[in-house]
């Protein structure tokens, strides 16, 4: 046997792609969720709660919450320096990166993007730090891959705006302080912040899931809510607003589902040597070592195409269609690599004294949610043949 081993990272030399600063922040962040996150995560999943408010002051004084939006207490990193922060907390769990991506890149990337300057000032500081916790409303229960078709509705009253409808699937839902919530107004699709103590806003649980456990997610029911004429964000009102923010949050998935494909596959790679039958450690096998090959290289080919996505990106001339290649690419290979990996630990594989059945049940939601993975072919189709096939 030969006496050195490589991880799958080092294998690709990525570290030779990546700045001093990238891989400082990238060990700061691992080093957090090794010590924080994966000791207790299995049992926040198993019970299906998380301290999620204890969380998010955490991740603020980490500093990645909106880590890469300019100003407003955030610290404007680059993209790539953005994407390995989420695939390291991805490696710990889907849904603290979930908590991150919907805090920074939807509900604060709104704001940044859309508020005027007073709603920057107000919200976006205290939300860097976690002191404040943001949701982003625009699933529907009948209107998910749609969103266009939504029914929730703001009218303007006087100088005030009243919004009614129900919004469905909302992570952080039930305990954020703040709820984006897009809405068909007059004047088109609109953004408004709505404090989540407003009457008439209440959030119900989702009970049951078996996936993505370790987040709170949650229907928000808008009951003749009333808000301020400053309510509303004023620098949209189309569906750009918020498939503005799903690009930023879509993109933090293209690197973060391979965080959940890693720890999978260094959690094979370590059973597998381990493992011993028929007298050998399994990951002696050749059948073994076709997987832990064909794994790590679908890893490493999705770790390149993150990166030169985050390139562009950082050259500011990423298209969507580009991001929906990165996305429906890593969250297919992650999950096909969770599975497989769930294989190499045989009996021990369903249970979760292994992380490896947990990052695939969580990369169910993750094929679902921002998207699902058959709008992302479809928008690549459209991207090569003009033909919008979802409308067909
Ligand atoms: P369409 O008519 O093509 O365009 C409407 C307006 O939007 C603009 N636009 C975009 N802007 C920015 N980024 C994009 N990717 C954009 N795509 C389109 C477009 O220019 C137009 O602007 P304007 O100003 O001229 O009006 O829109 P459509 O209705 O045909 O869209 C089709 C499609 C498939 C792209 C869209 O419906 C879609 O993306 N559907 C998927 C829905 C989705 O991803 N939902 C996610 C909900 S949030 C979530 O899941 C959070 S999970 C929690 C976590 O992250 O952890
Ligand atoms: P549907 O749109 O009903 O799709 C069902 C199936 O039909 C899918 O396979 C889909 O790909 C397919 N399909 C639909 N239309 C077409 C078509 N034209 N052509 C081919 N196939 C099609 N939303 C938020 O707004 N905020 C959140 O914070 C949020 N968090 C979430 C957290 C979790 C855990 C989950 C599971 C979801 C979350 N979502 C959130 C919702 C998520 O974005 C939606 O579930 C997703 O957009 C899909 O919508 P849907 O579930 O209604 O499925």
């Amino acid at each position: 046997m030969a006496n050195t081993t490589q991880t799958p990272e080092g294998l690709f030399d990525i570290d030779g792609l990546l700045t001093d600063e990238e891989r400082e922040i990238r060990s700061v962040i691992r080093k957090y969720v090794e010590k924080r996150i994966k000791p207790d995560v299995a049992d926040w999943f198993e019970q299906g709660e998380i301290p999620a408010k204890e969380l998010a002051l955490e991740l603020g004084d980490l500093g990645v919450l909106g880590m890469h939006l300019e100003g407003y207490g955030c610290a404007g990193v680059g993209a790539v320096a953005y994407g390995l922060a989420c695939l390291e907390l991805e490696a710990g769990d889907s849904g603290i990166r979930s908590l991150v991506s919907v805090q920074g890149s939807l509900a604060m990337k709104a704001i940044h993007a859309f508020g005027s300057e007073e709603q920057k000032q107000q919200w976006l500081p205290r939300m860097a730090t976690g002191e404040v916790l943001g949701c982003f409303g625009l699933t529907e229960p009948d209107f998910g891959s749609n969103p266009a078709g939504m029914r929730t509705r703001a009218k303007r009253d006087g100088s005030d705006w009243v919004l009614d409808g129900t919004k469905m699937w909302i992570t952080n839902g039930n305990i954020a302080d703040v709820a984006v919530i897009w809405a068909r107004t007059d004047e088109g699709i609109r953004g408004f912040i709505v404090p989540t103590n407003s009457p008439g806003f209440q959030a119900n649980l989702v009970h049951r899931k078996l996936s993505l456990r370790a987040s709170v997610t949650s229907e928000i029911v808008l009951d003749n809510v009333r808000l301020p004429s400053d309510a509303v964000l004023p620098g949209v009102s189309s569906l750009r607003g918020p498939l503005t923010c799903l690009n930023e949050a879509r993109f933090g998935i293209l690197f973060g589902a391979l965080g959940a494909a890693r720890d999978s596959l260094e959690t094979a790679i370590r059973y597998g040597m381990e493992r011993v039958q028929f007298d050998h450690p399994i990951a002696a096998y050749q059948l073994t070592q076709k997987k832990y090959a064909d794994m790590t290289v679908e890893y490493g080919k999705g770790l390149l195409l993150a990166l030169h996505l985050g390139r562009l990106k950082e050259a500011g001339t990423i298209r969507p269609e580009q991001v929906s290649i990165g996305k429906f690419n890593s969250v297919k290979q992650a999950l096909a690599i969770a599975r497989e990996c769930r294989s190499i630990l045989g009996a021990n594989g369903v249970t979760l004294e292994y992380p490896v059945m947990r990052h695939m049940s969580n990369l169910e939601s993750v094929y679902t949610y921002e998207g699902t993975h058959e709008m992302h072919t479809l928008v690549i189709g459209e991207a090569l043949t003009g033909i919008q096939a979802y409308r067909v």
